[in-house]
């Protein structure tokens, strides 16, 4: 019975897939074509496809989604990996993972965190101030923010932040690695608060559970209200390295309401930022025996309204320099400052709300209410008048103005049950997750986006996601121009769309088609995300990267200068000094030299190990067996490593990287004598 209907499927199946041939032949394009003209090489396609069971519809979507080997994918996906701690670049369409970028979580491949101090050091100073001795080595990424040139992705750096501890990184994408780590001051947690402005003046993050202020010290949950707070930080990125410059950043303070996901003005609203929120209740939870049934999910569920805070971050910029008070590294701008200045305004939104959302004009905020099926809409042409005109409705508990929902409000699309996050098109739609409904709904916006006859505030159609999805994403999607072709669905459960693992199952990005905004969408793969729980995602064109083939011949990544411990071949020595023994080491296809080392126990080891290799993909490991030290060392990378010789003995330490015919004998001796 199968047989049958795949017999006469193929038939279809071969004229299309012809079709498509003749099509690509002709034109090079990619638009699927309907009516084939036969064309040789059916046969065999028609045998392929009856051997393998699958359909037309399947034969077209590995078309759209299929890279030939040797070829590149046209699109780079920079997902998080949630509590993997790390990064996941993916190439699009194809999705095939191209690199685990380690970040808040050592990570072995690379050897990030076992020893050399690029891990090392970059962990290190990534830990706060505040609680002293505290030693991360674990965080949990959850939205990648790429930096931008005006409104565009323009593929030199992204910052992700640390859900856990209130961190960020910044990766850098000439060699895709992490940097550095800073902690926000006066923040204990983030989530949703990762955008870069514009033109990368900033990188931004919010505080997602309130914390005691000031930083260190303690307050009991009976005195949320006074003594808890959230945070509005704007880090100042360096535009030469991308790094994080604290002096120059500045933070706002906000209510302990429960901050959650952020987006950047642009265009008209450029020099605004917007964070929704939920628990403006302000419920601290109390289940179980200690406390009331209370639940926080129950507590911060009452209000039929969160806040919208609507922040001008260009004018808060100018009264940092005046009315910030440096607060643990970094100016700080009261709450009472902020609201005196006109820096921060309130917006009720719906039934905890989630997603906030910026569409590429500007002009509209999408939220998604949790709770409610609709996406509420708001006009920052609205917003502005109302502010102008001190058009409130009232002020929250902490004074802040609150302005009037009907004034600023735009219009309300019924989407379906729990809409989360909004990515937009050129074409004036917006794409909302739908974590209940296991979909994506697409409707249009308002007026003066709305294009190709369709009217504004209307649901268009909606597509199945398997299952449960949280973010989306589409190509180029928080730009000022968003490419109408893929989204990916990042959805938190597969349940059976993968061979079963045991209980816990990958993650499913599923990747679907757009077709230039005018749909229908079209769900063409799955990939199975078993290596880590990505939240959010932002999609470059791959040609936006520009990234090193090599580096410059002892290079050290942290600074990518020259390192000061750098050698050439023949400058290899040994010194001791007192009871420190100095190793200047090469690295080469296939031995490293010295080869051997000798120390006595309780030496201090200090070991600058040069790759002194100059070809692209030449890279050589360094491992040390019981003494927990592993590196890869790219072509050109001056690594350093300082350890102290504690356990006697005679240690092997080889090239973890199957370099060459003779990566075996890459290998030597650790001689530590008792
Ligand atoms: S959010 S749970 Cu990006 Cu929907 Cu983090
Ligand atoms: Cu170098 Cu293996």
């Amino acid at each position: 019975m199968h047989k049958r209907f795949y017999l006469k499927a193929f038939g279809a199946m071969a004229l299309l897939v012809g079709g498509l041939i003749a099509i690509g032949a002709a034109c090079g394009g990619d638009d699927d074509g309907g009516n084939g003209n036969g064309g040789s090489g059916n046969a065999d396609l028609d045998a392929i496809a009856a051997e393998r069971g699958l359909t037309p519809e399947d034969m077209k979507h590995a078309l759209q989604q299929f890279v030939p080997p040797g070829t590149y994918d046209d699109y780079v996906m920079f997902a998080s990996g949630g509590h993997s701690g790390q990064v996941f670049a993916i190439g699009m369409p194809s999705m095939r993972i191209l690199k685990a970028i380690a970040a808040f979580t050592p990570e072995p491949w690379q050897g990030y965190g076992y020893g050399s101090d690029l891990g090392n050091t970059v962990l290190a100073e990534g830990n706060p101030a505040i609680p002293e001795g505290t030693d991360l080595t674990w965080g949990d990424t959850h939205h990648p923010a790429i930096s931008e040139t005006s409104g565009e992705y323009d593929g030199r750096w992204l910052y992700i932040n640390d859900r856990a501890n209130g961190r960020l990184a910044m990766v850098d994408l000439t060699d895709w690695r992490t940097k550095q780590i800073v902690p926000v001051p006066n923040a204990q947690t983030s989530h949703g608060g990762m955008f870069v402005t514009p033109d990368s003046e900033y990188v931004h993050i919010s505080s997602k559970f309130p914390m005691v202020w000031p930083a260190g010290s303690y307050a009991d949950l009976t005195e949320y209200k006074d003594k808890y707070r959230g945070v509005s930080a704007w880090m100042k990125i360096d535009p030469n390295d991308g790094k994080i410059n604290l002096a120059e950043s500045f933070e706002i303070e906000l209510p302990p309401y429960s901050q959650d996901l952020a987006d950047s003005g642009k265009l008209i609203s450029d020099g605004w930022g917007f964070i929704g929120s939920w628990n403006t209740e302000m419920a601290t939870g109390g289940v179980g025996p200690d406390g009331a049934p209370n639940p926080l999910e129950a507590g911060a569920s009452q209000n039929n309204f969160d806040f919208l805070h609507v922040i001008n971050w260009k004018k808060a910029a100018e009264v940092a320099k005046t009315k910030g008070v440096e607060t643990n590294g970094v100016p700080l701008i009261s709450l009472e400052d902020a609201i005196a200045e006109g820096l921060i305004y309130l917006i009720p939104e719906p039934k905890s709300p989630h997603g906030a959302d910026v569409d590429p004009t500007g002009r509209y905020i999408v939220v998604g209410g949790k709770l409610d099926p609709h996406v509420t809409v708001y006009d920052f042409t609205k917003i502005q008048d109302a502010i102008a005109n001190k058009d409130y409705e009232g002020e929250d508990p902490f004074g802040i103005p609150i302005l009037t929902f009907d004034s600023v409000m735009s219009g309300q699309v019924e989407v379906g049950a729990g809409p989360l996050h909004t990515q937009f098109d050129s074409q004036g739609h917006g794409y909302t997750s739908l974590f209940l409904a296991n979909g994506i709904a697409k409707f249009t916006l308002g007026e003066d986006v709305v294009k190709n006859g369709e009217q504004p505030y209307t649901l268009i159609e909606t597509v199945t996601t398997n299952y449960n999805i949280g973010h989306l994403a589409t190509a180029e999607g928080d730009t000022v121009s968003p490419d109408d072709n893929y989204m990916v669905a990042l959805n938190k459960w597969s349940i059976d769309r993968f061979a079963p693992q045991g209980p816990l199952h990958p993650q499913n990005e599923q990747l679907i088609d757009l077709k230039g905004g005018l749909g229908p969408m079209e769900l063409i793969a799955d990939m199975p995300m078993g290596i880590g729980e990505p939240h959010y995602a932002q999609i470059i064109k791959a040609d936006k990267l520009n990234p090193i083939e090599l580096y410059e011949p002892g290079t050290d990544p942290l600074t990518m200068e020259k390192s000061p411990y750098a050698i050439v071949g023949g400058e290899e020595r040994i010194e001791r000094n007192g009871n420190v023994v100095e190793v200047w080491m090469s690295a080469t296809r296939s031995h490293y030299s010295p080869d051997i080392i000798r120390v006595k126990q309780g030496d201090t080891v200090k070991l600058h190990i040069t790759n002194i290799e100059q070809t692209r993909d030449a890279t050589h490991g360094f491992a040390v067996g019981m003494y927990n030290i592993q590196a890869s060392l790219d072509a050109g990378e001056t690594a350093n490593f300082e350890f102290v010789a504690d356990k006697s003995g005679a240690w092997n330490f080889y090239c973890t990287e199957f370099c060459s015919a003779l990566h075996l004998e890459m290998a030597g001796w650790l001689l530590v004598e008792p």
